[in-house]
């Protein structure tokens, strides 16, 4: 008899390698065991253990495609795959681990000296450190390049000035990445720096009024006159590419992770549906409700084969740049419509945050702006297409 593959229809699991399929499982069960009992209680309190990056760095997910250093040398399918699993939970546990491996890790180890290499990576990799990565502004959020943080020359090093907002464990960061521009207007290039903690006119505010990701923990950083020695500054960066291929990696990892929130609210009301009663049989009975588990099977299984293609593509070294806008894009506007559907299906028990629907219903929010919201993304595809930038 031939098996009934609704859950996996374009065997993606068949194309995965052993070393794929076993890192999927221990993320998942370190996903189930660990994060998923305390989810609904951290949420509701703002809270974000930091020891837990300890916890990522034993699993091997940070910085996991890195090759040095302690780095798994992982493929990017076992990248995206934890990314999945850690987001069937929480968008904020994903978001942990994106702005650790592909905004502090990557740059360090594509930009930084040997140095920098030696002294950051091994414990940003195993989870002693935590990173974060300052490139938005208040008034420079889907157009970085307006950004008003700059940085001057000093004898031995650079002075930085400005600030930077909305930025993902700044609050709790040791190792600051942060971008900015050459204060003389007319090279205005750009520059990545490495700040830490403690740092002299450097400060951080938390932002504690968020409603969506709120386990993740977001703030503002403040540069005042801050010197950085040259040894700090990103020695081999080549401008804006270089801070884009940051995003790159970033916007990869949420294009597999939002698919993992949504599987987890298609399975939850895909179960409630078969087994609540109303009009004398079950929901899931009825065709309204079967055409919504086919639309969300579709979905999130047209998602994760193209991310599976993305990913092989990315070790082949192809240009994925417009697979990666196109996932980013259309993954988080799917994967909103699955999860506000699923809200739909469990009625007044949708709202209760037991039912974790709510929760990831509004983290989806954040995560369809952040890394490029979506219609940033719909400009960058019009623009590779016509030649014509619309932004
Ligand atoms: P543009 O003129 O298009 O390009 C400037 C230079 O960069 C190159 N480039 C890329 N290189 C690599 N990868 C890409 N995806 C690239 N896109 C562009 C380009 O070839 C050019 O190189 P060169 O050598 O010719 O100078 O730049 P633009 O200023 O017009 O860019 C416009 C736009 C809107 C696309 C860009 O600013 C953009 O992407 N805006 C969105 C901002 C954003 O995504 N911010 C993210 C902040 S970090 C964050 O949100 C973390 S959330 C936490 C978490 O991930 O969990
Ligand atoms: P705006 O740029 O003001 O855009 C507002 C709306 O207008 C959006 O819908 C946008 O798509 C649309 N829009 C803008 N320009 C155009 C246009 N030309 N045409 C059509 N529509 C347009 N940043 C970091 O650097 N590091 C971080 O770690 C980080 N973490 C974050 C964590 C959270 C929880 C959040 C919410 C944000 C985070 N960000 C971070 C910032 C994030 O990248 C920005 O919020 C995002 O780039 C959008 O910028 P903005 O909020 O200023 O919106």
């Amino acid at each position: 008899m031939i098996k009934n593959n609704w859950f996996d229809p374009f065997f993606v699991q068949e194309n995965l390698s052993e070393e794929e399929k076993l890192i999927q499982n221990n993320v998942r069960s370190f996903a189930d065991n660990i994060l998923r009992p305390k989810v609904v209680e951290n949420n509701r309190n703002h809270h974000f253990e930091r020891e837990l990056y300890k916890e990522f760095g034993k699993l091997g997910i940070l910085g996991s495609t890195t090759n040095s250093h302690g780095g798994a040398g992982a493929s990017s399918t076992a990248y995206g795959l934890s990314a999945y699993e850690i987001e069937k939970v929480d968008s904020s546990y994903r978001s942990s681990i994106s702005v650790q491996s592909s905004l502090v890790i990557h740059p360090i180890y594509n930009f930084g000296s040997d140095e920098q290499k030696d002294k950051y990576l091994p414990e940003l990799i195993s989870g002693h450190k935590i990173g974060c990565f300052g490139l938005t502004e208040s008034e420079a959020g889907s157009d970085p390049s307006s950004m008003k943080t700059t940085y001057k020359k000093d004898k031995d090093g650079y002075i930085l000035n400005g600030s930077k907002n909305w930025i993902t464990n700044s609050s709790i960061a040791d190792i600051f990445i942060v971008w900015a521009l050459n204060e003389n207007l007319e090279t205005h290039s750009v520059k990545g720096f490495i700040l830490e903690k403690n740092t002299k006119g450097l400060t951080v505010s938390p932002i504690n009024n968020k409603t969506s990701l709120k386990i993740s923990p977001t703030g503002q950083i403040l540069l005042e006159n801050v010197f950085i020695p040259k040894s700090n500054c990103l020695q081999n960066t080549n401008g804006w590419s270089s801070v884009f291929s940051c995003l790159n990696k970033a916007r990869f990892g949420i294009s597999w992770g939002v698919l993992g929130a949504a599987t987890e609210c298609w399975l939850i009301s895909k179960e409630y549906v078969e087994n609540r009663i109303m009009f004398k049989k079950p929901l899931a009975a009825n065709q309204l409700i079967q055409k919504k588990l086919a639309d969300m099977q579709t979905e999130v299984n047209l998602g994760l084969s193209s991310c599976l293609l993305t990913s092989k593509a990315m070790d082949e070294g192809k240009n994925i740049i417009n697979a990666i806008s196109i996932l980013k894009r259309n993954n988080c506007k799917k994967s909103l419509d699955i999860v506000r559907d699923c809200r739909d299906m469990l009625g007044a028990n949708g709202l209760i945050e037991e039912y974790h629907i709510m929760r990831h219903l509004v983290n989806l929010e954040t995560v369809k702006t952040y890394e490029g919201a979506e219609n940033i993304h719909s400009l960058i595809l019009g623009k590779n297409q016509t030649g014509i930038a619309s932004f």
